[in-house]
């Protein structure tokens, strides 16, 4: 009886959904469903899962009410969310009865997902890392706001016209957003530039902005579902629109064109996401992006507070807001704003709330991505702020001297201001209750190199914790062929407890387990070979060794190290046609910022050798190097599950962490890498003998780079196929039209002139040691079994790096949050 009415409830939830997305067709479109296009199916069945996950998003807020415990405010420049609809759909408890019901309708969910675009509002690892954390928050039961900025463009799509890279605006907004909701209700004013006056009632003086511009920030809700708890967080993205109250009586007095630029403010400030990785560019334009959902945010968090407590003193027991990297660290100066002069605290009291609510993420050690503002810049865009840092650093900088007295040195190393300019990540520290780095390796680079003196001034703040990834995405979504091999090996605990993908070990011997799990791969890599033939229209063997390096192409990343090896390696077989190779794929997937030049270079290079191997039929197909245009979320999850080769490569001590060492080692590659940022942790979890690591250690690198540098010139001298690959740059071996059209990669190896440091990145220097590493891992590719009993135990050991692990770890020692249960009837 009782599992009668069980199956009746399912088909009565199927068919009330599968009502639902016929009735938004004919809502929205006037039609039937069979008679709208793909991406109209898209936005019905949004609308209809939309529908299931809305209930939950209420029931999870009330149960956030009555609960009454700490929220987190986690407060991004970057959410890279991709897709949604795929991974609200797995999220779901009922994700079951969805998928039997779209099929039921004769519709296709593959297809019907391709449709959404990705929602790109980041450029690379930090800010897919938020979207990880909010996916992890949600499932763990956490109270968490995601804080971000709606960008009209988010990252550009990239186009390879004749090998070059071409930015296309990324209109992802162009059509309609099923999955998000706008809340007028939260609006709320943000103000720029004025002056401060003071005015003197009550006994005290108040400090008011005047002649400023303001706009008005709207906040759009998209719903986070967390994996069959019922629970669905909000990521809360900030759009910008003019305020408008000006009367029409006033225009001859110059308002009209105030307003009008008030107007344009607001157009431009939430117009495009900076597409820089690891690099700040010092735009003002930023400086008020950063501002203006800064300060949105924190009102709305404050706002809430108050609705059910009276005393502000008391908010940092209810909120803590995490700033990820530097670029929302005008939330200190902000909070002791609204805190002074909305609610009238005094400024001890204010800064010990203050410091109680904010902590800060380091992301990276390249000094080029440390954001420092000039004053006169900070102090005319944001004046109270900048009044109100002023402060912040004298009474530092007093700190300071009281702690090292005489000592003017330190002072001058760790001021927030100094040198004309605000120093974000000096601010951040000072006042943030605690620091954390991303990855061991990190962390302690941070405490005894970056950030040293402010490590021994302040020990007790500094902590790690090593980045993470969601398997629902990356392993459930992404490859539901290994996903199911492993639940059926081990059951399906391992989705939201990842270490039990570890029962997985015992079949790591077992001769059927291998096969099956390269049959696994097998069919991956035929997916993704088809996707490679439709987009790039080149032929890959899905039986050679596919290798991969996909993200930011960045210098300290060294795809030309890759690019160059495998330009060695194909003079090795013209050389030696009758030499042992095992046939190889070469992937390569990068965005290079516009504005970096090196770096799209790069891309035409790995592009030119392309054309120039994979077109040389004296070969036999041996390599192939493919280049796969606009590598992004979705691309991403395909691209994981079907790679054996892991390139992980980055110069020793430069890369964080990674996230993306993650993703391939939770889809059964084996890692090719440099001690660097989370590899160390990976290799520690899987063993040296599961990876192939090589290269300079981290404080080979420091050591040199604090003695200017090595000699590149040595090794160009010495290394006779080493040199022949870096004449082939500049003597037109692979840009016959354009023998100089390389020159400055040449350049940047071999001579000080564009960087001031000759192989700033110790390509040449790590040459040779990549290239042994290399051949290791063609003989372990030979033998199959092997190479399987590895793959298994990538992905047996992978439990580490769910980003669940993660966020237990920031609950415990920053935020203190308490889990909430969420029922439905
Ligand atoms: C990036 N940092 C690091 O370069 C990666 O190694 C790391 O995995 C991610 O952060 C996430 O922690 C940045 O993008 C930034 F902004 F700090 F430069």
């Amino acid at each position: 009886m009782a599992s009668k009415n069980l199956v009746s409830k399912e088909e009565e939830f199927k068919s009330e959904f599968k009502r639902r997305v016929k009735d938004e067709a004919k809502m929205l479109y006037r039609k039937t469903l069979d008679e709208v296009s793909d991406r109209h199916k898209f936005v019905c069945v949004a609308y209809a899962v939309k529908d299931i996950v809305i209930d939950q998003w209420i029931a999870t807020q009330k149960a956030y009410d009555k609960a009454d415990g700490r929220t987190l405010y986690y407060l991004s420049m970057e959410f890279l969310m991709g897709r949604a609809l795929g991974n609200m759909i797995i999220n779901l408890s009922s994700r079951n009865e969805i998928k039997e019901a779209i099929e039921e309708l004769g519709l296709d969910l593959n297809v019907i997902e391709d449709q959404e675009p990705d929602a790109a509002l980041g450029n690379g690892g930090l800010g897919r890392l938020a979207a990880c954390f909010l996916d992890s928050l949600a499932t763990l039961n956490y109270p968490a706001y995601g804080c971000g900025i709606r960008y009209k463009y988010g990252m550009f799509q990239q186009k390879i016209e004749d090998g070059f890279q071409k930015e296309i605006p990324e209109d992802w907004l162009r059509h309609i957003n099923p999955l998000e909701i706008k809340r007028e209700e939260y609006a709320c004013e943000v103000r720029f530039g004025g002056h401060v006056n003071i005015e003197y009632r009550d006994g005290r003086n108040f400090f008011v902005q005047e002649g400023y511009q303001a706009v008005m920030a709207v906040p759009y809700d998209m719903p986070i579902v967390g994996y069959g708890n019922n629970v669905v967080n909000t990521l809360r993205i900030w759009d910008a629109e003019p305020v408008v109250h000006f009367n029409l009586e006033e225009f001859d007095k110059g308002a009209y064109m105030a307003a009008v630029e008030q107007e344009n403010l607001a157009k431009t400030i939430t117009e495009v996401l900076y597409p820089n990785d690891n690099h700040y560019a010092g735009k003002e334009l930023r400086l008020k992006q950063q501002y203006f959902f800064v300060s949105a945010s924190l009102q709305t968090a404050i706002k809430k507070y108050l609705k059910n407590h009276d005393d502000i003193k008391k908010l940092h027991e209810k909120v803590v807001f995490q700033m990820n990297d530097t670029h929302p660290t005008l939330t200190v100066a902000e909070l002791m704003r609204l805190l002074m002069d909305e609610y009238y605290l005094g400024w001890d009291d204010a800064w010990e709330v203050t410091t109680k609510c904010v902590a800060y993420t380091n992301h990276t050690i390249m000094s080029e991505a440390l954001e420092k503002w000039p004053i006169e810049l900070f102090s005319r865009l944001l004046p109270r702020c900048y009044q109100i840092i002023e402060e912040i650093n004298r009474r530092f900088c007093q700190e300071i001297e009281q702690k090292y007295p005489g000592n003017h040195e330190k002072v001058a190393k760790m001021a927030i201001i100094y040198d004309g300019q605000v120093k974000m990540a000096h601010l951040a520290i000072c006042a943030g209750y605690s620091v954390n780095g991303v990855a061991k390796l990190h962390t302690e680079i941070l405490k005894k190199q970056e950030l040293k003196d402010f490590y021994e001034m302040m020990p007790e703040k500094f902590n790690n914790k090593t980045n993470g990834i969601t398997q629902r995405r990356f392993l459930l979504h992404a490859n539901p062929l290994l996903a199911d091999w492993v639940t059926n090996k081990v059951g399906d605990d391992w989705i939201t407890d990842l270490p039990k993908i570890k029962g997985i070990e015992i079949y790591a011997d077992d001769k059927k387990a291998q096969a099956e799990f390269m049959n696994i791969k097998y069919q991956n890599k035929l997916r993704l070979a088809k996707y490679i033939k439709q987009h790039n229209g080149i032929e890959v063997d899905p039986r050679s060794i596919f290798d991969v390096q996909v993200k930011r192409l960045h210098e300290y990343k060294r795809q030309l190290l890759n690019i160059l090896h495998v330009m060695y390696l194909y003079n090795q077989i013209k050389d030696h046609p009758e030499m042992e190779f095992y046939p190889r794929t070469f992937i390569f997937g990068a965005k290079a910022a516009a504005g970096y030049k090196i770096a799209k270079l790069t891309i035409k290079l790995i592009n030119s050798v392309a054309d120039v191997i994979n077109n040389d039929a004296s070969i036999n197909g041996k390599i192939k190097v493919v280049f796969i245009e606009n590598y992004r979320v979705s691309n991403a999850e395909i691209i994981f599950a079907a790679s054996d080769v892991s390139e992980q490569i980055s110069t020793a001590s430069k890369e964080a962490s990674g996230t993306g060492n993650m993703k391939f080692m939770l889809n059964g590659a084996l890692t090719l890498g440099t001690m660097d940022g989370a590899n160390v942790e990976i290799v520690e979890e899987v063993g040296a003998e599961n990876a192939f690591i090589f290269g300079m250690s981290s404080d080979e690198v420091i050591s040199y780079e604090n003695n200017g540098g090595y000699d590149p010139m040595e090794i160009f001298n010495s290394d006779m196929d080493i040199r022949r690959v870096l004449m082939q740059l500049i003597n037109g071996f692979y840009s016959p039209q354009n023998p100089e059209l390389f020159r400055p990669i040449y350049n940047s190896l071999l001579t000080k002139e564009e960087t001031g440091v000759a192989d700033r990145y110790f390509i040449l220097k790590d040459f040779r040691s990549y290239a042994e590493a290399q051949k290791k891992v063609e003989e372990a590719y030979r033998n199959e079994e092997g190479w399987a009993k590895s793959a298994i135990l990538n992905v047996a050991n992978v439990g580490k790096f769910t980003s669940d692990r993660t966020i237990e770890e920031y609950v415990d020692d920053i935020w203190h949050l308490q889990k909430v249960e969420v029922k439905m009837d």
